[in-house]
């Protein structure tokens, strides 16, 4: 059946008796792509019918749909002429995870990341309104994004604007995780208070009908209880925004939603329509473990739906679940640590330390800069904050970093996780950019350890610290090293040797994951003849200034810098930096990621895309060989 539908159009022309099996034929689809690729199954399981009913109404591209995140549209891919490239789904080549303006023009708006759905599609429409394009403009938002604070910044504006933009609320009480805050219970009265009101509207009814004169009192009471419905649905948050509220209506069923949305449209005011959906909707283990089925790698398609590749089987331990255990060793030792995650407790792996720690464990929802300057609070009132937070997703919380911790020295102490390429999530989710955001601020200890016994080292070291510290870890497993219980700090500033030789006219200083990368390109480099030395960096903030001037006056010396983490202001460009204020001119080759985003693909492929593995670092090396240049002159001279 799919493959007929080449465009909404064809989806428009269906007829309502086809839209049932169009929609098991989309879940089939986005099963069987998910079991082999990997991918965002629950989300977009649950919106096949919102989908399929928004594209029967709105008429995209002319009308903007803009999804939050954009995790939870598979269904809207299919639709719109990418049955080809979704077969790919996040592999090179392929498919987007997300929504993507240079993949398709029914994506009117990328993300990735959370609670932009309202602000783009307010400012698409007030756009169109300007230019004079009659499209309208939907977001469609889940209740995990909607604990975002930016959401409700766009729903101020929005009803302020009194424009006529139409939310659609995607309720399937979940997040990633369950949903947290006060929105999260304000959303779940609806089905309590509803069947109260009910309850009570019915048991008044039976009284009023034995009483003289109940006729006038019912119809004085009915006035009263409808403005009581008002009081206790959901509603009454949004429409004191400015909205008009609808629902909740079944997110299942697609009659009822055309209904609603060909209403809607016609309408020139703010609405938000409350739509339920069931998370994994259609698959039985998507539908009962809604949680590990959010996002999942490859898996067996039956009824227990097992990763294909479960890390556990490896014996490698996960550098989330090393961090949540280090911190929960070092919060026994000091009753004034707290942690935060922001909606991601299983992602940092920090519910664990919630389990332990239940009255010191923070998960503020999708609200990262709230997450930071409570935790500056906290670190104020003498607690030490732990922030465990993807490095893709800090990015959100920059200038609550710079203003609310470090201007005031507090300890808050920064733990980024899946710092580096993360391979198939791509450019939205991409840890490459903390090094230079985190390097340029004042007070700022900024660390990366190289494997998981180091990470240890990177946390004892932060919480020894008077101010603000961070350090980023990636995503996956360690390396199997042992692992310190009781590691001690690190001495700040100093980079740790892990290769020396008196003939070495290389030095490579290396960072985080990349020592790795760093030791076997010089065991490679030794067999050739070649002798480096390999310094394990620790620190990108204090730099190890003495290591690397003393190697700067060594005669011939030049370095190789690496870094899984943009150039641009990154940890290569510190040491030019350092170099250049001493006015050393060593030759330096900065290996790290260049000036564009970097697309979904596995991380194996984008270390060697990037020249980031052992042959990428052995390439730069040899163009730095006194003796290789030599030859390469020559070998210029007498082409010449
Ligand atoms: C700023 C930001 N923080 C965290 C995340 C990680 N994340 C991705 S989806 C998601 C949950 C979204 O929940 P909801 O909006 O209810 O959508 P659902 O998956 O339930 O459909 C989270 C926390 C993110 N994408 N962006």
């Amino acid at each position: 059946m799919l493959e007929q539908i080449k465009s909404p159009k064809d989806v428009r022309a269906l007829p309502a008796q086809a839209l049932d099996a169009l929609a098991q034929a989309v879940r089939d689809e986005i099963i069987e792509v998910c079991a082999h690729n990997g991918g965002h199954l629950g989300a977009s399981l649950g919106t096949v019918e919102l989908c399929i009913a928004l594209h029967r109404v709105f008429e995209s591209p002319n009308d903007a749909l803009v999804f939050d995140v954009g995790h939870q549209a598979y269904a809207h891919k299919l639709f719109t002429g990418r049955r080809d490239l979704f077969q790919g789904l996040r592999q090179a080549d392929g498919a987007s995870g997300f929504l993507n303006r240079e993949e398709s023009e029914h994506d009117h708006f990328g993300a990735g990341h959370a609670s932009t759905s309202i602000s783009a599609a307010l400012g698409i429409l007030e756009g169109n309104r300007l230019t004079g394009h009659d499209g309208r403009a939907v977001a469609v938002i889940g209740d995990g994004a909607m604990t975002g604070g930016l959401a409700f910044e766009a729903l101020f504006n929005a009803g302020n604007l009194d424009s006529g933009l139409i939310v659609v609320l995607n309720d399937n009480d979940m997040s990633i995780a369950p949903n947290v805050g006060a929105m999260s219970s304000w959303l779940s009265r609806k089905l309590t208070i509803g069947d109260t009101y009910l309850g009570v509207k019915e048991g008044i009814k039976g009284v009023l009908s034995n009483i003289p004169q109940g006729d006038r009192i019912k119809s004085l009471l009915k006035h009263t209880m409808e403005s009581t419905k008002a009081m206790l649905t959901p509603g009454i948050l949004f429409e004191g925004l400015g909205f008009a509220y609808l629902g909740p209506v079944d997110g299942h069923d697609i009659a009822a939603m055309e209904e609603i949305f060909h209403r809607v449209r016609q309408l020139d005011e703010p609405v938000l329509i409350h739509v339920m959906t069931t998370k994994g909707k259609g698959y039985a283990p998507a539908e009962r473990d809604r949680l590990c089925m959010h996002g999942v790698s490859a898996f067996k398609r039956d009824e227990n739906g097992d990763p294909v590749n479960a890390p556990s089987k490896t014996g490698l331990p996960k550098y989330q679940d090393v961090f949540a255990k280090a911190l929960i060793s070092e919060a026994e030792r000091d009753p004034r640590i707290v942690a935060i995650t922001a909606a991601m407790p299983d992602g940092t792996s920090l519910g664990k330390f919630g389990q332990v720690f239940p009255d010191r464990f923070y998960d503020v929802g999708i609200a990262e800069g709230h997450g930071v300057t409570f935790a500056a609070g906290l670190a104020a009132a003498g607690a030490r904050p732990v922030c465990g937070i993807y490095s893709t997703f800090l990015q959100r919380a920059i200038d609550s970093i710079i203003h609310d911790v470090a201007l005031q020295r507090l300890p808050v102490t920064f733990a980024m996780d899946r710092a580096g390429l993360v391979g198939a999530d791509g450019a939205t989710h991409q840890g490459v950019f903390d090094i230079t955001y985190l390097r340029m601020i004042p007070n700022m200890i900024c660390m990366a350890p190289s494997d998981e016994n180091e990470l240890g080292g990177a946390l004892a070291t932060a919480l020894s610290q008077p101010g603000p510290t961070a350090f980023r870890f990636p995503r996956g497993t360690g390396t199997g090293v042992a692992i310190d219980s009781n590691p001690s700090p690190w001495p700040l500033g100093k980079a740790r040797w892990l290769k020396a030789s008196d003939d070495a006219t290389i030095s490579i200083l290396a960072l985080g994951p990349m020592v790795a990368q760093a030791e076997i390109a010089a065991e490679q480099l030794a067999a050739q003849g070649v002798a480096v030395n390999v310094l394990d960096m620790r620190f990108i903030k204090p730099l190890d200034e003495e290591a690397i001037l003393d190697l700067a006056s060594v005669t011939d010396m030049a370095f190789i810098t690496l870094e899984e983490g943009v150039l641009a202001g990154g940890f290569g460009a510190a040491v030019l930096e350092l170099l250049n204020a001493h006015q050393m001119r060593s030759p330096v080759i900065r290996l790290g990621l260049p000036d564009r985003f970097i697309e979904h693909g596995s991380v194996a492929e984008q270390y060697a895309a990037e020249g980031l593995d052992a042959q990428g670092i052995i390439k730069a090396a040899r163009k730095l060989i006194p003796a290789d240049h030599k030859r390469q002159r020559r070998n210029d001279e007498i082409s010449h």
